[in-house]
């Protein structure tokens, strides 16, 4: 439109036409993109179609100018006002297609990820531990599993000939001179010769010994607890009293125990102790073959040669067998086990089957 003469008219009779387009354009705005497109085509700093008629203000006359300007800005305020709020609605647009996107049904049942549980081994462990601690023994973790023949045999009265230090029986490691302990008596060894309290002794070594042997009652390696009690004047009666208490405190009170004589080299007497049968209550079964008893532990006083050769290893007189005397048992963890749940085949202890792992509780 030529006008010669600028007034504030030829401005403000563009501005219905302006505000239509800008309904239907933002009628058609569905996004963040779109919007800004928008935003620039009315109010875009060098060519937004409000932008120039802003321009053309300046060759308007005074009281022109202040007409026209107050409806520019009012329009101005509108549409940036209306841009506002569709943005506003866009966002939550979004937010609201987002929260049916990620709905979470809090009513269903969490996911419990798989829980374990502890071998039944050492259930039984701990529960020797247990009973033991609360006996006044201290647990004396028996380490090292690869030890020499001094702390397995030779202290142990087993001199070089001895039958038990056969290579049919023991694990010995390249060279000879290092071997996988056959029994937790190596840590009673140690203990001795490290004994913080010397001579009084008493303690339990659990941990796990190897032996050349592999079938339905053996496992090449298998755990034990060892006991060891020294001081001035234990007896036989000791040894008979805290093997019944343990007993009785494993097993319960009602079953019977008897003491067999027996033989080990580092026990003089030895005494081997029997159950009466927890499956069959004594009657005879498959289980305790017809006897109605169970083998369930090895025991005796400590043989004077034992605390002579630690002794010796000492280099003085520490246990002195005139002074102090000891009793000393020990019992196979798994065999426990077994006899508590009717288990007949050892070697399902190290065989990680689930199936057979999960029966017990935990
Ligand atoms: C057993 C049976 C009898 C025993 C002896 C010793 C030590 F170190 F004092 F000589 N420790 N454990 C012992 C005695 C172990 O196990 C069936």
């Amino acid at each position: 439109m030529a006008e010669s003469r600028a007034s504030s008219e030829g401005i403000v009779r563009e501005l219905p036409r302006l505000r239509q387009d800008f309904d239907a354009a933002l009628a058609g705005v569905r996004d963040g993109a779109g919007l800004q497109e928008l935003r620039t085509r009315f109010l875009g700093r060098k060519s937004g179609e409000l932008t120039l008629l802003f321009g053309r203000l300046g060759g308007l006359k005074n009281e022109e100018r202040r007409l026209a300007g107050a409806e520019l800005n009012t329009l101005k305020q509108e549409v940036e006002a209306r841009l506002e709020a569709r943005r506003a609605e866009l966002e939550a647009g979004d937010r609201e297609e987002r929260l049916r996107h990620d709905r979470v049904d809090v009513t269903l049942p969490g996911r419990v990820g798989p829980v374990g549980r502890r071998h039944p081994l050492t259930v039984v462990r701990e529960e020797l531990e247990d009973i033991f601690l609360s006996m006044g023994y201290e647990v004396y973790d028996s380490f090292p599993e690869v030890d020499d023949d001094f702390h397995c045999f030779e202290a142990l009265n087993m001199p070089p000939d001895h039958p038990a230090r056969d290579m049919q029986d023991t694990f010995y490691l390249e060279g000879g001179d290092r071997l996988l302990r056959t029994h937790t008596s190596t840590g009673q060894i140690r203990y001795m010769l490290s004994n913080p309290h010397p001579p009084r002794v008493r303690i339990i070594c659990p941990g796990k010994v190897y032996r050349r042997d592999d079938d339905i009652t053996h496992s090449p390696m298998f755990q034990q607890v060892e006991g060891l009690v020294v001081r001035a004047g234990i007896t036989l009666a000791d040894l008979k009293g805290t093997i019944e208490a343990f007993l009785h405190a494993l097993f319960g009170p009602q079953y019977p125990i008897r003491f067999r004589s027996s033989f080990f080299p580092y026990t003089e007497p030895s005494v081997e102790t029997d159950l009466g049968c927890i499956v069959c209550g004594g009657g005879g079964c498959r289980v305790c073959k017809q006897t109605g008893w169970l083998e369930i532990l090895g025991s005796g006083m400590v043989h004077p040669a034992v605390f002579e050769a630690v002794n010796r290893k000492l280099g003085k007189v520490v246990y002195d067998p005139e002074e102090v005397t000891g009793f000393a048992f020990g019992l196979g963890i798994e065999r426990v086990a077994m006899m508590r749940h009717g288990i007949d085949d050892i070697r399902l202890f190290y065989g990680s089957d689930l199936r057979f792992l999960e029966q017990f509780h935990r």
